[in-house]
């Protein structure tokens, strides 16, 4: 469904090519092809409708950035129209001023909500809390047991209640208490499915959160289901009031419509995504990284930068900021190195810098692309904490990090070796950039950065 969508929009953007400006006319007939495509995307009409309006305004208004060319403009209109839907922040979860936190998983049945509790505990351990997890799902005799297994296997710890307790309620309530004794600052409660919403249910987790007074309820969605996940969580949201949602099985080929839609029908922020069945696949939700997949982007980015001569300002500035905070993270570096697989040169990633010329003996510079996925692989095996503080990356934790990527400990060395000579040369060379020294300088310094590419084209 991405692909559709993204093949769509790579369409109209071509038909656009060739025309001189952005006029009413033919600004007409690509947003149609746009706002088709978004529908069948399954993205709900009511957010269709109003992205349409802010692109359009956008598109004929002052904010057109004049340099780009008519098919630049509005992939980056309609880029970050998305991004602003979607949110523009990754969202965090909200934590009670006294511990412990409640937080409610809720949603239909098969939509994810055991396994994102699991994941979602994984993720909060990492994160130095120290989560209790809880099934209140009394009525599918397997349900209480499957998060027992998950627990079990990923050593978290459970509260079980006391033997043939099977009151929601009680259960909950037990499981606080247990928190409160035992020093847990986080209670995830794993709550029932069924099939469609109905009044029981609806009556029980409205008892559930009076009594207990959760943080956060969120909302899981699955986001193969299109409109029916859309339904859902506009209803659990009237009549619970959801404070989140993770967004499921985005590993699958998942409807680009899903993640828009609900944050637009509800208000509420998307949290997580859940990439795959494992406990590790799950991550924050970056509106930036979903538009581009909505959008089928690397190839949307890459297009822009790869045509244009121009610099994306935003871009620019974020990329200085984060040089100059020393902010350039493992996640940054894994971005710069999927982009450059993208274009294909690490030209044209420098020419996104201001002041800086063309490097005639870098325009060939390929990614190994094997190379780059162990790299991502790595990387993506790390928790978010890890992806901003290297420095903490020790040596069980780089045991652990090789083993969930399939590779080596000498790998996860290396790689941590080549992001602190990045991080490095990134930093003289925005030291360079605010004093207006740049050329000779920077090719040197990339002459002997290391990165993933066979035979290390720069040297
Ligand atoms: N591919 C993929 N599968 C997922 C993901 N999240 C959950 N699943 C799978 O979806 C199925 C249902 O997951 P559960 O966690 O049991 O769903 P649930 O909402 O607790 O289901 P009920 O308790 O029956 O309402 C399982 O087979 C999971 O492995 C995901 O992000 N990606
Ligand atoms: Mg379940």
């Amino acid at each position: 469904m991405f692909d559709n969508l993204s093949d769509k929009l790579q369409r109209v953007i071509k038909n656009l090519r060739g025309e001189g400006k952005l006029t009413a006319e033919n600004m007409e007939a690509a947003l149609r092809e746009i706002r088709v495509a978004l529908l069948e995307a399954d993205v709900h009409f009511r957010v269709v409708k109003q992205l349409m309006e802010s692109i359009k305004e956008k598109a004929l208004g002052q904010e057109v950035l004049t340099s780009l060319s008519p098919t630049q403009q509005v992939v980056k209109i309609v880029y970050d129209e998305l991004v602003r839907t979607l949110g523009t922040h990754a969202s965090r979860l909200r934590m009670a001023n006294e511990p412990p936190s409640v937080i409610f998983i809720v949603g239909l049945q098969g939509s994810g909500k055991t396994t994102s509790t699991g994941k979602l505990a994984r993720y909060l351990s990492r994160e130095k809390h120290n989560p209790l997890v809880v099934s209140v799902d009394v009525y599918r005799p397997a349900a209480r047991h499957q998060l027992a297994v998950l627990a079990r296997d990923l050593k978290l710890p459970i509260y079980a209640g006391p033997e043939g307790e099977n009151r929601p309620l009680e259960l909950a309530r037990g499981a606080r208490r247990e928190a409160m004794q035992t020093g847990k600052d986080v209670v995830l409660v794993d709550t029932a499915g069924r099939l469609h919403i109905d009044d029981d249910l609806m009556v029980e987790l409205q008892q559930l959160k009076e009594s207990l007074n959760p943080t956060e309820i969120l909302f899981v969605a699955d986001a193969m289901t299109g409109q029916d996940a859309i339904r859902s969580a506009e209803e659990f949201h009237k009549r619970l009031g959801i404070t989140g949602v993770v967004l499921t099985k985005m590993d699958g080929d998942a409807r680009g419509g899903a993640a828009l839609s609900i944050r637009q029908v509800t208000g509420q922020p998307l949290k997580f995504v859940g990439v795959g069945e494992k406990p590790d696949a799950f991550e924050l939700f970056y509106p930036d990284r979903v538009a581009s997949r909505i959008l089928g982007m690397g190839d949307v980015i890459s297009l822009v930068e790869k045509v244009s001569q121009e610099i994306d300002q935003k871009k620019t500035e974020e990329m200085q900021r984060k040089l100059l905070e020393d902010d350039f993270s493992l996640d940054d570096f894994r971005d710069q190195l999927k982009q450059l697989s993208k274009l294909g040169s690490l030209e044209s990633l420098l020419g996104m810098m201001p002041k800086v010329g063309p490097f005639k003996e870098l325009q060939n510079a390929k990614v190994d692309e094997k190379e780059l996925t162990r790299v991502v692989a790595i990387i993506d095996s790390m928790t978010p904490h890890e992806r901003r503080n290297h420095m903490i990356i020790n040596g069980s934790r780089r045991r652990r990090i090789a083993k969930g990527s399939g590779t080596t400990v000498q790998d996860v060395n290396n790689l941590l070796k080549q992001y602190a000579q990045a991080r490095k040369m990134m930093k003289s060379f925005s030291g360079s950039l605010m004093g207006g020294k740049m050329g000779t300088m920077l090719g040197k310094r990339l002459g002997k950065l290391k990165l993933p590419f066979p035979g290390n084209p720069f040297s």
